[in-house]
C-alpha cells in the first residue's frame, strides 16, 4: 500500500510548535503575517524577519517529536509512507520518517536573496527571543535569509513534483494539522478526491476540507494516528 501523509502546523502542536493561525497562541497572533511572511515583508524589514525566524530555529532545540510524527514514522513498516509537510520543522525527519517532501522549505536552511547560495556559516545564538538582528552578509553582498517559502514566492520544483506524484500513486491520503486554506498544497488533497483516492481528514476544527474529505476526525495528531492503520477498516468500509 502507499500511503501520503500531507501534515500541516497542527501535527506539532502537540511537541510544543505554536501553529500559524490559532487566535491565541498562533504565531500570527502578535505579528502581521504579511510583514513577517511575505519578500515585501523582508524587504522592508529584514532584521525583524531575520530574528524571528532565528527565533523559530533556536525553538526547535527545546521540543521533541509527539506520538503523531512517531506513528506517521512507523507507518513505513506497513506501507510506503510519503510525508508532504507544509512544515519548515524538522520533527518528521526526527521522528524517523525517511520520505518527507517539504514544501514550504526549512527552518535550517538559508540562502543569499541576490545569488541564492548557501548559506554555511555560524549562526549568531539566540537565547531570548528579540525584535530584531541584522542578517549576515553573503560574499556577494546579498543578504542571508531563511530558506523557506512566502506568500507569492514558488513552491521547491522537486518537492512539488514528487508531492504530485505521491499522492496520485496513493491509495490513502491522511490530511492532518492544516487549515487548508494555503495553496498550491491545499489542491493536493483535492486532486486525491478527484483521482478516486480516498482522503481522511485528522483536525480538531473543522477545515474548507472536511465536507469533502472521505472521513474526517476531529481529534488531535497525537491522539488519532497510533491507532489510525488499525482503524481503517472501520472508517472506510
Ligand atoms: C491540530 C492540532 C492538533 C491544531 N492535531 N490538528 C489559489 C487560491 C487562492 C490563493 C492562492 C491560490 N494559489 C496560490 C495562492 C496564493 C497563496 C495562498 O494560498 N494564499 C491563501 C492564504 C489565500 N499561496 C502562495 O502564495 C504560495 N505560492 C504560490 O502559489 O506561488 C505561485 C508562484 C508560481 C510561480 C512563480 C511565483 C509564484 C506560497 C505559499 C507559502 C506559504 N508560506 C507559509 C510560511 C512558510 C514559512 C514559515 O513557516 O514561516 O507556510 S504561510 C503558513 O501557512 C506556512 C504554513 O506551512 C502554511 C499552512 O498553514 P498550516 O500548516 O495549515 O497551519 P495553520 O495554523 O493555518 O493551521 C493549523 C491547523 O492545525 C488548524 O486547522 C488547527 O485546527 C489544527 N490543529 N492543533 C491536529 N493537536
Ligand atoms: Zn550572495
Amino acid at each position: 500500500m502507499q500511503l501520503t501523509v500531507l501534515s500541516g502546523a497542527g501535527i506539532s502542536a502537540e511537541s510544543g510548535v505554536p501553529t500559524f493561525r490559532d487566535v491565541e497562541t498562533g504565531l500570527w497572533a502578535k505579528v502581521d503575517p504579511y510583514e513577517i511572511s511575505s519578500s515585501e515583508g523582508w524587504q522592508r524589514h529584514p532584521e525583524r524577519v531575520w530574528a524571528w525566524y532565528l527565533w523559530r530555529h533556536y525553538m526547535m532545540d527545546a521540543v521533541e517529536p509527539n506520538n503523531g510524527h512517531r506513528a506517521v514514522a512507523a507507518w513505513q513498516d506497513y506501507a510506503d509512507v510519503h510525508v508532504v509537510t507544509q512544515n519548515v520543522d524538522n520533527l518528521h525527519e526526527r521522528a524517523g520518517s525517511t520520505n518527507v517532501h517539504h514544501l514550504h522549505g526549512s527552518l535550517f536552511e538559508f540562502r543569499c536573496d541576490a545569488c541564492e547560495s548557501q548559506f554555511e556559516g555560524v549562526l549568531p545564538a539566540m537565547p531570548e527571543p528579540v525584535e530584531e538582528v541584522e542578517p549576515p552578509l553573503c560574499f556577494c553582498g546579498g543578504l542571508i535569509r531563511p530558506n523557506v517559502v512566502w506568500f507569492g514566492e514558488p513552491l521547491p520544483e522537486r518537492a512539488w513534483q514528487q508531492s504530485v506524484a505521491a499522492v496520485g500513486n496513493s491509495d490513502l491520503v491522511i490530511v492532518v494539522g492544516t487549515s487548508s486554506i494555503v495553496y498550491p498544497a491545499a489542491g493536493l488533497p483535492e486532486a486525491a478526491l478527484a483521482n478516486g483516492i480516498p482522503v481522511i481528514e485528522v483536525n480538531p476544527q473543522r477545515t474548507p476540507l472536511s465536507d469533502s474529505a472521505t472521513v474526517s476526525l476531529r481529534e488531535t495528531a497525537a491522539s488519532a494516528l497510533p491507532g489510525l492503520l488499525q482503524r481503517l477498516p472501520t472508517l472506510l468500509g
